[in-house]
């Protein structure tokens, strides 16, 4: 019997709280490490640990004598791995997660931004920041725990800290500290229930303080529990459980006044995003139940016709025949008319994508290529008597890619090779990269997936009849393999059924997912690399794209992730309902993924994914839709329709967001740039701008835009007023650029109608905006820039602007804008290499409250026909209509 069901079954209710007080007395027990022999040599500490005294055994024996391997990487970054010297145990991959090397030859451990110091006996260490002494991590008085399929180890935290990331959650931003428990094991986790497992893993928090943040990266891909809680008066602190790996933790100085330095020290170890193509920022439509070819092109058709631009079109699994991957249904979605829309699309300066599963479909012997394929490559996940590990997906009985495998990525891109080939197949533009956790619809121990799937009807018959083969459509349109050193030992132990059971929200670890026991081809079990199968999936499958179109960024969106993704792809939030909550909930989603995470191109579906919408839901989040960074309308197959052009407000709604967002295109696009160079965050919370103002550590209802836009949508049903908080600084309200000082309080916004959000620039800001909004990103290149200068309360202000071709992987020229100004004078400065093909047609100078005796563009007096200033508004707007090719100069008299 497990462990935890002999306590619940003795004790009954199993919370947090009462587990601790059963643990307490074992613990008592569990007699911890003395730490002995160390070595150091220059940046590094080795020593050995040897167990104090009597096993406690609470999991299984603990392991006597381990190793400890401590290394100051950079000034910034701490190493500290506690591994097993005598056993091969499962570490994360570098095929999967690249470590960081450290080639600081200045460094020494004195001179670093944060120190290590332990206890010898027993042993415990802590972690403080060298400027303050300031105890940022310790083990205090917790023994550490090591066992094969448990490991434990507890810091203290500080009463009420703040607390950020360890997702895929869909709990506040700011992490409870009170009896909260995040588990961490892929889940396809459909109407993403707060508190549980969901379907990425990142296993990285950033601890904000007074006096500076920094973060803390556990380096483990095994399923565990992370523990936050204050039950115990006077004390709070985090615990790891975890079921297997080693305990290898990055500790992250941070810095003393600046958050958003946490976030570029954590890209150095996950890497910094991927550049995303410039047309992946325009709006995404799709769902799962459009019928046939011509719901999609109809689609298509009525977005231009409500004059809403649409970028790209999407499908979903109805267009596969028997939902097997790789094929297409010739009655209900038949190649030459996909052909036809997608050459439409392209024509239109529109694009598309479409939706792959991993599972594919288990028919030996029926002529059915992708499978045969991979089979004779042998590239299925194994159960452990070497037979194919079976599930059951939509297409019924299913096998699954091993990632591991290093014949997969050929598999993988041959198979996308051919069905997408432009001249054959089905050109796409993008991929969208479903069911990777993986998610299985057979229950452990899924003995017969070939019953489940005559049980569950897979794959569904179609619901309605085939359409007309030959309907008109557009008419009425007016516009490689890890190879280890040593094998990972797990004799003896229970990987179905763990002593130590973490808190996954769909019970025991195989359930609905790949069976834990399957092997890898590399000789790796599931139990140990089940949260990468998402994040591999995404690699093999940017890898596919890349190679069908050589050269040329792609937008991969993937379900399931883990540490890193965000190199290679973009993720969206996976199964919400049409409902306010998550539409808020998907504010501190998206700031999860793109200003902890490194996973920036991400949004949510867009009016909701389950269940059906209303008209003022869908225009709330159509707005708040054009601040994600991956902004798609997706919806479920028994919903109501919900495009935006569904009703006259929603569609009003989206024009008007659109309008900003696609004016703001390049803004967000220069955002994108500087993460991808140094992991400058894409979104801000507000306590990333204003970390000394306490009253911003909780919010996760308003959030900044890329540094400089501030987003406060209505966040209620039936709601026209939004109660908005404004740190003391000045901002500019985005529609009408007068200025309103904020004093760190929450002011109440009325009448903001459903065709309206609330946007402020911050001042300080110098932005690059279009003109004007566009159809397409295409049409929105050729667009003029307009400058807007917000000043700050000293009078400056500064911005910059990167532009590229949008596409290429490797830019031959870019351009690089700075734009400052102070002393009433405007400067841009750049590099224009890459030719930016537009003019900048005015500048707008906020706050001005007197005109100006004159204006100066490069030393030369302005005529008064082309200066306007505004009383009311503060605003002045000097018409220029110059090239963008070259600095220039505007200084305000
Ligand atoms: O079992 O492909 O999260 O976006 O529409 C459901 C059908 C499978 C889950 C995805 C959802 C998608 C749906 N998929």
């Amino acid at each position: 019997m497990r462990l935890r069901s002999l306590l619940s079954s003795t004790l009954g209710f199993v919370a947090i709280a009462s587990s601790t007080a059963v643990d307490q007395a074992t613990l008592n027990a569990c007699p911890g490490y003395e730490l002995h022999n160390v070595k150091t040599q220059g940046l590094t500490l080795l020593a050995d640990l040897s167990i104090r005294g009597k096993a406690c055994d609470l999991f299984g024996p603990d392991v006597e004598e381990l190793l400890l391997n401590v290394t100051y990487e950079t000034s910034t970054r701490l190493h500290v791995k506690i591994t097993d010297p005598n056993l091969a145990r499962y570490e994360v991959p570098e095929s999967v997660l690249p470590r960081p090397t450290s080639d600081d030859h200045a460094l020494t451990p004195q001179a670093a931004d944060i120190q290590f110091n332990y206890t010898a006996s027993p042993f415990s260490f802590s972690v403080l920041r060298t400027s303050t002494r300031e105890v940022l991590f310790t083990t205090g008085s917790h023994p550490l725990i090591f066992e094969p399929q448990y490991l434990r180890l507890t810091t203290d935290l500080p009463q009420n800290a703040n607390l950020y990331g360890l997702g895929e959650h869909t709990d506040t931003f700011r992490l409870p500290t009170h009896n909260y428990t995040r588990t961490l094991w892929s889940r396809d986790a459909y109407g993403v229930p707060n508190g549980t497992n969901l379907y990425g893993n990142h296993p990285v928090y950033f601890e904000h303080r007074d006096t500076g943040t920094h973060g803390i990266f556990l380096v483990n891909s095994n399923g565990m529990d992370i523990k936050i809680d204050d039950s115990t008066p006077g004390k709070t602190t985090l615990e790891y459980d975890v079921i297997g790996g080693v305990l290898d933790f990055y500790f992250l100085a941070g810095s003393e006044s600046d958050p958003t330095e946490v976030a570029r020290q954590y890209a150095q170890i996950v890497g910094t995003p991927a550049e995303a193509p410039y047309w992946s920022f325009g709006l995404h439509q799709c769902r799962f139940g459009y019928q046939n070819y011509i719901d999609v092109a109809g689609v298509i058709s009525n977005y231009s016709i409500a004059n809403i631009p649409l970028e790209t079109m999407w499908t979903d699994i109805d267009y596969m025949y028997k939902r097997q991957v790789f094929t297409l249904d010739p009655d209900y979605f038949p190649l030459p008319r996909m052909r036809e829309i997608v050459d439409y699309l392209h024509s239109h300066n529109q694009r598309y994508v479409l939706m792959t599963d991993p599972a594919v479909a288990y028919l030996p012997d029926q002529g059915y290529g992708p499978y045969d394929r991979g089979s004779a490559l042998d590239i299925w996940l194994k159960a452990p008597n070497g037979s194919f590990s079976l599930g059951a997906v939509w297409p019924g009985v299913t096998v699954f890619p091993d990632w591991f495998n290093s014949d997969a990525q050929e598999y993988w891109s041959n198979e996308f090779a051919m069905f997408y080939d432009p001249q054959t197949g089905l050109d796409i533009d993008g991929a969208w990269i479903d069911m990777n956790e993986p998610s299985s619809f057979c229950s452990y121990p899924c003995t017969d997936p070939f019953e489940q799937a005559v049980q569950q009807d897979l794959p569904p018959a179609r619901t309605s009849s085939p359409p007309n083969p030959t309907a008109p459509i557009f008419v009425s349109n007016t516009g490689s393999s890890e190879h280890l050193s040593k094998r990972v030992s797990h004799k003896g132990e229970n990987l179905q059924f763990p002593p130590y059971e973490i808190n996954n929200a769909d019970g025991s670890l195989s359930n609905k997912t790949s069976d834990t026991e399957a092997v890898h081809a590399n000789g790796m079990v599931e139990y140990d690399v089940h949260n990468l199968y998402g994040t591999m999936m995404s690699t093999a499958t940017h890898n596919a794209m890349l190679s069908r179109r050589p050269g040329l960024r792609t937008l991969v969106i993937t379900r399931s992730t883990f540490s890193g993704a965000g190199r290679h792809v973009g993720k969206w939030l996976g199964d919400n309902f049409s409902n306010w909550e998550h539409y808020r909930n998907s504010i501190s989603g998206i700031l999860n993924m793109a200003s902890v995470f490194h996973v920036p191109m991400i949004g949510a579906d867009i009016c909701g994914y389950a269940e059906d919408t209303t008209e003022s839901l869908c225009a709330r989040w159509a707005m708040l839709g054009a601040f994600y960074p991956f902004m798609r309308n997706h919806n479920a197959d028994t919903s109501i329709s919900q495009e935006f052009y569904r009703w006259q407000t929603v569609a009003q709604a989206a024009r008007n967001a659109l309008d900003v967002r696609y004016r703001l295109m390049d803004y967000i696009y220069t955002a994108f740039h500087k993460a991808s160079v140094d992991g400058t965050p894409v979104l801000n919370p507000l306590w990333y701008i204003y970390p000394r103002d306490p009253n911003t550590f909780p919010i996760d209802l308003q959030f900044f835009f890329g540094p400089s836009i501030l987003v406060s949508p209505v966040t209620e049903e039936n709601a026209t007023s939004v109660s908005v908080y404004l740190p003391r600084d000045t901002f500019y309200d985005f529609s009408t650029l007068t200025p309103i000082q904020g004093d760190g309080r929450n002011i109440m916004l009325d009448n903001v109608n459903l065709t309206s959000i609330p946007v402020y620039i911050r001042s300080g800001a110098v932005l690059p905006l279009r003109t004007a909004g566009a159809m397409t990103t295409t049409q929105l290149r050729k667009t003029d820039f307009e400058v807007i200068v917000a000043p700050n309360n000293t009078g400056e202000a500064s911005g910059s602007l990167y532009m590229d071709d949008g596409v290429s992987i490797t830019q031959n020229a870019t351009t690089e804008v700075t734009m400052t100004f102070s002393g009433n004078t405007l400067n841009v400065r750049g590099s224009f290499d890459y030719p930016t093909g537009v003019k900048v047609s005015r500048v707008r100078f906020l706050d001005v409250s007197k005109a100006p005796r004159e204006v100066f563009l490069n030393g030369q007096m302005i005529g008064k026909s082309a200066i306007q200033h505004d009383t009311d508004s503060k605003v002045l707007d000097v018409a220029l209509d110059i090239p963008f090719s070259e600095n220039f100069t505007v200084h305000v008299d």
